[in-house]
């Protein structure tokens, strides 16, 4: 019995230990332009853990590469610029949107077409992976 309570308190404490996960609200991708092969997906990524949450990187199902990119103004110039890893502190939210933060896909899938699902992998400053999906939409 005693043994039994131990194992109980060990798997109740493992959560903590594991990475923390991220809440992802409102993911969605701009319906491919014909004659572009780039694109941009969209999310609120909330991390309601107590610790900082690190995204080193993305990866998409429906382009070949996808980075995290910012909107910044340079010299006048609205310029997209690659975030190698954002920082989400306890209790913020990264809020992606247009004209803003996005996840900037590479050769996207021509294919794709409204309404349908793509698959979305982040990956952690820990090693560890957080899948989402994002929903085509007409623009
Ligand atoms: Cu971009």
């Amino acid at each position: 019995m005693r043994a039994w309570i131990v194992l109980m308190a060990g798997l109740l404490a493992l959560p903590s230990a594991f990475a923390a996960e991220l809440t992802i609200n409102n993911a969605w991708l701009k319906q491919p332009i014909p004659g572009s092969d780039n694109g941009a997906a969209y999310a609120s990524l909330h991390n309601d853990s107590e610790q900082t949450v690190v995204i080193t990187g993305v990866s998409s199902n429906a382009a070949e590469r996808t980075e995290i990119h910012e909107h910044q103004m340079q010299q006048g110039m609205m310029k997209m610029v690659h975030l190698p890893e954002l920082r989400i502190a306890p209790g913020e939210t990264a809020s992606f949107n247009p004209g803003g933060l996005h996840f900037m896909l590479f050769k996207l899938n021509p294919q794709l077409r409204v309404g349908e699902q793509v698959n979305f992998t982040l990956r952690f400053e820990d090693g560890s992976e957080q899948q989402f999906q994002a929903r085509v939409k007409a623009i």
